[in-house]
């Protein structure tokens, strides 16, 4: 049976899914998609992909039909449970996101054995790596470099930074003691901010008040921000998270002196991001009700990243900057979805 050579996206039901399934898609010279996820693809998403399987990471089974079926050239790990929703569920959280990334770590292993050459598994983590013992550190250390703070409070946290561990192992290090040693896997990965889609509404997130406060003002629906006026985060608009994603895809590896990257756009308070959506909408009821355990989060995470070594290896640099990401971005790409909503 010849296999035919794709593209696999885990999690590709959500937000980053779509926007790498529309980036391919629009992009000639890209192989076909194919996708996993516990939910089936959105309809609308369907044509662009050659198959979707739906079930779970932690199903071998199901990865073993994968791999018999496809050449799998690049991997773009994106299911996981998030930091909110690990902390309801940590057991859980650990075997999606440790156990389910360690089975498509071995996927890749047996993928790059019958090529005889690695194969690209990316990986987005997070600021959730980062734990700063309490708010003055927080405010002093400004922008956080890949080595600082890495004491994660979140079982979310401990699990991206043990998978980023790993991935190093299994792409500089996979079975060193033996004679015949493997092919590894060409692991990258980058620490994602918050991120913000016009499109989608993220869930099970702690940076998630920022596209939420958003989302509901452009409905005229109050919102409740669950964080301190002064708890402040870095962010970043979609595209430039798919942006990162392919970008350091693509890059040779020859110039990557890292498996792991900090890419950033802008920091902002829950208060400045209130207020530019106020000016924007000016009936949004924004009023803030911080919950306890999702602060404390907030809390140990950076303030603001510093990007300089992705900048560096690999021409990072975001497109949209704060001004741009609110107001050619987010702004009439919201309005135009829910006015579309309304119409239907
Ligand atoms: C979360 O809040 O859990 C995610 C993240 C920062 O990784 N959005």
């Amino acid at each position: 049976m010849t296999r035919e050579p794709i593209v696999l996206i885990t999690g590709a039901n959500g937000e980053v899914g779509h926007g790498l399934i529309e980036y391919f898609s629009a992009h000639a010279d890209t192989p076909d998609l194919v996708t996993l996820d516990l939910h089936p693809l959105d309809e609308k998403l369907m044509p662009l992909v050659k198959q979707h399987f739906t079930g779970n990471i932690l199903d071998t089974a199901l990865l073993e039909e994968i791999h018999q079926h496809y050449e799998i050239d690049t991997i773009f790990h994106l299911a996981a449970l998030l930091s909110s929703a690990g902390e309801k569920n940590p057991q859980l959280a650990h075997d999606v996101n440790v156990n389910g990334t360690l089975n498509l770590f071995e996927m890749a292993v047996r993928e790059s054995e019958g090529r005889g050459q690695s194969v690209k598994l990316i990986y987005p983590s997070s600021i959730a790596v980062y734990g700063i013992p309490d708010l003055a550190t927080k405010k002093q250390a400004g922008a956080v470099k890949e080595g600082d703070y890495l004491t994660p409070t979140t079982m979310y946290g401990a699990n991206k930074l043990y998978c980023e561990n790993l991935g190093r192992y299994y792409t500089r290090y996979y079975m060193q003691l033996s004679d015949t040693r493997k092919i590894g896997i060409d692991f990258r990965s980058v620490r994602f901010p918050g991120l913000i889609s016009a499109h989608t509404v993220p869930s099970g997130g702690t940076s998630d008040y920022g596209p939420e406060m958003i989302h509901a003002a452009a409905q005229g629906k109050p919102y409740a921000c669950f964080v301190r006026e002064d708890a402040t985060l870095p962010f970043m608009a979609m595209p430039d998270a798919i942006h990162a994603l392919i970008d350091l895809s693509q890059a040779s590896r020859e110039n990557l002196s890292r498996e792991v990257y900090n890419v950033t756009s802008f920091s902002l308070s829950a208060s400045d991001f209130s207020e530019i959506v106020q000016a924007e909408f000016p009936n949004a009821e924004i009023t803030f009700a911080p919950s306890l355990g999702r602060q404390g989060i907030v809390d140990t995470w950076a303030s603001a990243l510093d990007d300089s070594v992705a900048q560096s290896d690999w021409g990072w640099s975001p497109h949209y900057d704060q001004d741009t990401t609110f107001n050619d971005y987010l702004f009439p790409r919201i309005r135009e979805r829910y006015t579309e909503n309304e119409l239907i």
